[in-house]
């Protein structure tokens, strides 16, 4: 049995079970911030219904299994990629096996310590494993048509940059489904659910360009667009570009984080601002309807404050490059088990998580909050008041300036012209009225829509 619960549906959905009769519960796919709440909040929950064990997985657990073992409602943590490692501790839990037999399981000692088994072995052939989709309603992932976060083509990824979960988890290998199998679960999702657009969730879908054209060759044929895709733009050559676009690929987002060569190499990027650039405008000449999503880090450890003004400035320009373009600020967070972990650690500022509630803080949202504890800023208080501004003008630099007409379009334009003004110089006196504004024109253009039927 398999549920996909928010962290308000906890009680509603999971009173009326009766968890004493199963043997045991997973709690999946733990992140760094809110979702380590909700896994707590539910843990609590499950073991205060009833005598089950309770095994946690996902990438942050993953990382801090001592911690998580801290907790009396969890009893075990699976290390890593879990699809062997959940059959093994089915078969621990019915008597089969010892804990310490299982490769990749944190566990309690009898006198309370936690005691780790040995790392498990990756599986290479990655199409022996076979997502079973009967177990969830992929309904519930369908919006207008376009099927979002279910679909994996390939796992972990070969590159090395300071701030990603790729370094310790995957330990860079890059593992990849076969297109036949990738076309398989396509065909077999498409017979079964309506949709015609759907998004690869593979952190870098272009390690193997040959087959990642191929794939998207085959989605096309089968009549289902792509809607996004993450790539990294040291691998993509001008031909891949014709494709992409040739097979109407909506949108694809790449990692810019720093346009300061610097600091791009600080974090292990192996890519240059020029590279960016020289990106933007091929896709703008040889795939112009491709949307082009990237995303620029600001509050990075070991960055000046004026560091980010530049590279902020430095992003909106970017602007300049391609039409059918979008940029993101997004605040660092530094995640457990990365270099950047590390750095902000070593900065001795005042970030030290040492229990799981410190990682619940750890959150996106949070990140300009706690940015001054890893991050060298000039005036602590006001800098943090702008990173979370900067963050938000971000929200108003996503639109298409292909052709701009109608109301809505022009208002919306408007504010992206304000926001390219804020972030640009840094400008921020009477932000907030600018969101008020934002609000309300969004609920004119509303009205306005409604009755000239512009969308
Ligand atoms: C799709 C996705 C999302 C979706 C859906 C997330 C979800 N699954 O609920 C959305 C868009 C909502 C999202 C949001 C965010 N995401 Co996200 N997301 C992903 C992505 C691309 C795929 C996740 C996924 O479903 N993988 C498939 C599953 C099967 O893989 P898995 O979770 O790793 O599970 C395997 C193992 O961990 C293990 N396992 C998992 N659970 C269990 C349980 C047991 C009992 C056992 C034994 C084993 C086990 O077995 C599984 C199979 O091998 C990953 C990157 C990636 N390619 O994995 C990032 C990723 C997980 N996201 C990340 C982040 C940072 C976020 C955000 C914080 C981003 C933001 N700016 O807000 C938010 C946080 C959301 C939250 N709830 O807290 C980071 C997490 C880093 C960290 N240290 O936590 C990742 C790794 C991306 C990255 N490169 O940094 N995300
Ligand atoms: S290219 Fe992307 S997925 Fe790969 S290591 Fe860098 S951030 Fe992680």
């Amino acid at each position: 049995m398999a549920y996909h619960l928010k962290e308000d549906d906890i009680e509603l959905k999971m009173g009326d079970i009766d968890f004493s009769t199963f043997l045991f519960v997973g709690v999946c796919s733990i992140m760094t911030g809110y979702s380590l709440r909700a896994a707590m909040k539910l843990s609590e929950f499950i073991k205060n219904h009833g005598e089950v064990p309770i095994v946690w997985g996902g990438v942050q657990p993953s990382i801090i299994p001592e911690l998580c073992l801290q907790k009396n409602y969890v009893d075990f943590v699976g290390l890593g990629y879990g699809e062997e490692l959940i059959v093994e501790i089915a078969r621990m839990l019915e008597g089969e096996m010892k804990p310490e037999k299982v490769a990749g399981l944190a566990y309690r000692s009898p006198n309370g310590e936690c005691r780790i088994g040995e790392i498990r072995k990756l599986e290479k052939n990655l199409d022996c494993y076979h997502a079973d989709y009967s177990l969830v309603d992929v309904n519930d992932y369908i919006n207008n048509g376009t099927v979002l976060g279910v679909i994996m083509s390939s796992r972990g990824c070969p590159f090395n940059c300071a701030f990603c979960y790729n370094q310790y988890f995957s330990k860079r290998v890059w593992r990849a489904h076969s297109c036949e199998y990738v076309m398989r679960v396509l065909t077999e999702l498409k017979e079964k659910y309506s949709f015609s657009e759907f998004s690869f969730s593979d952190d870098n879908f272009f390690v193997d360009n040959k087959r990642a054209i191929k794939i998207l060759g085959m989605s096309h044929d089968l009549g289902l667009r792509v809607c996004s895709l993450d790539i990294k733009i040291n691998n993509i050559k001008e031909d891949d570009i014709v494709k992409i676009g040739k097979y109407k690929v909506t949108s694809i987002f790449f990692g810019t984080e720093s346009l300061n060569n610097d600091i791009i190499e600080y974090l292990g990027k192996e890519q240059t601002k020029d590279m960016v650039i020289d990106t933007l405008k091929k896709f703008s000449q040889l795939a112009p309807d491709v949307r082009v999503q990237t995303e620029i880090l600001v509050g990075l450890t070991a960055e000046y404050t004026s560091d980010m003004k530049r590279d902020v400035a430095d992003g909106i320009d970017l602007y300049n490059y391609n039409k059918n373009f979008s940029l993101y600020f997004g605040n660092l967070v530094p995640l457990p088990g990365t270099k950047m972990f590390e750095l902000a650690l070593s900065q001795n500022i005042g970030f030290k998580p040492s229990k799981l509630e410190d990682y619940v803080a750890l959150d996106i949202s949070n990140a300009h909050r706690m940015v001054d504890k890893w991050a060298i800023l000039d005036s602590p208080k006001l800098d943090k008041k702008h990173l979370g501004y900067v963050e938000r003008y971000s929200a108003l630099l996503d639109m298409d300036r292909r052709n701009i007409i109608g109301f809505k379009k022009k208002i919306r334009h408007m504010f992206f012209k304000i926001a390219c003004y804020r972030l640009k110089n840094w400008q921020f006196t009477f932000a907030s009225l600018d969101f008020f504004f934002w609000k309300i024109s969004v609920e004119i253009s509303k009205l306005f829509g409604k009755f000239s039927g512009e969308k």
